[in-house]
């Protein structure tokens, strides 16, 4: 099964963002309030390897770095986009998100995790499940804490997304409840194919939103951690993740 990769650019929204959104033809596709929380070891270990587990409202979502591939690879024409995107392998399956989490916590120093499966709720996919207390097995709340996953972020976004329909991209506009506003140009590919073509994408519409190019705009993430877990901050910093 392959999944989807979110080749993403942000970009700073300011007060002439949606004068340009209309000029360009932009179409507002929806608007909402998005409450993420975001967990980790006590030791930061997934998110020290770049590994971000969130419970979006009721779904969980990991978002990991693509296998080494042609999602890495970067057309001449969309080298110096390339800098500026960032790629996201997306994965909504729960058992595969628990098995995810697990392997990259059993190579983990610290051992969150041993190499022991887990007794316990954890399911696999196309295993039968049986009933527990607050639902089927892996489906409840109790795995994140058998996994020593506590949230460390918490808050809540509202959302305006836009499409430029005939290119598939897709621009959000983000509000954080902390303080903090944000702009993202994404477009979504399998994983494995040639993300060429979305940087280009992206570039394309940078371009027409009048963005000036090689700026690195910092993320909800980035501004919630400086703030709430500075020394969590400064640890993904020098670990060249954020
Ligand atoms: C911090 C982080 C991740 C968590 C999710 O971040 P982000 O995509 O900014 O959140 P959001 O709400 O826009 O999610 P969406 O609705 O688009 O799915 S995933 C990866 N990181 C690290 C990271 C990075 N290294 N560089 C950049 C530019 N962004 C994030």
């Amino acid at each position: 099964l392959r999944s989807t990769v979110e080749v993403e650019r942000k970009f700073v929204c300011d007060a002439g963002m949606w004068k340009r959104l209309e000029e360009i033809g932009a179409v507002c596709i929806g608007q909402r309030e998005i409450h993420d929380q975001y967990f980790d070891t006590p030791d930061f270990e997934l998110t020290l390897r770049d590994t971000w587990l969130r419970k979006r409202e009721d779904s969980w979502e990991l978002k990991c770095p693509p296998a080494v591939g042609k999602t890495q690879e970067t057309s001449g024409e969309g080298l110096e986009e390339a800098s500026l995107c960032s790629r996201y392998k997306e994965i909504t399956s729960l058992p595969e998100i628990q098995s995810r989490v697990k392997e990259v916590l059993k190579h983990c120093a610290g051992g969150s995790l041993n190499a022991d499966p887990l007794p316990g709720p954890l399911v696999t996919v196309g295993q039968v499940s049986h009933e527990e207390p607050g639902g089927p097995e892996g489906v409840g709340d109790s795995w994140p804490g058998e996994l020593n996953l506590r949230c460390f972020a918490e808050f809540t976004t509202a959302r305006r997304s836009f499409t430029l329909q005939e290119e598939g991209v897709q621009i959000d506009l983000d509000q954080a409840d902390f303080g903090y506003t944000v702009g993202e140009i994404e477009v979504l590919v399998q994983e494995g194919e040639e993300v060429g073509s979305a940087l280009e994408k992206i570039e394309r519409a940078a371009r027409r939103l009048g963005l000036t190019r090689n700026l690195r705009v910092e993320g909800k993430m980035d501004v919630y951690l400086q703030r709430f877990c500075p020394e969590h901050y400064v640890k993904l910093q020098r670990a060249h993740i954020l």
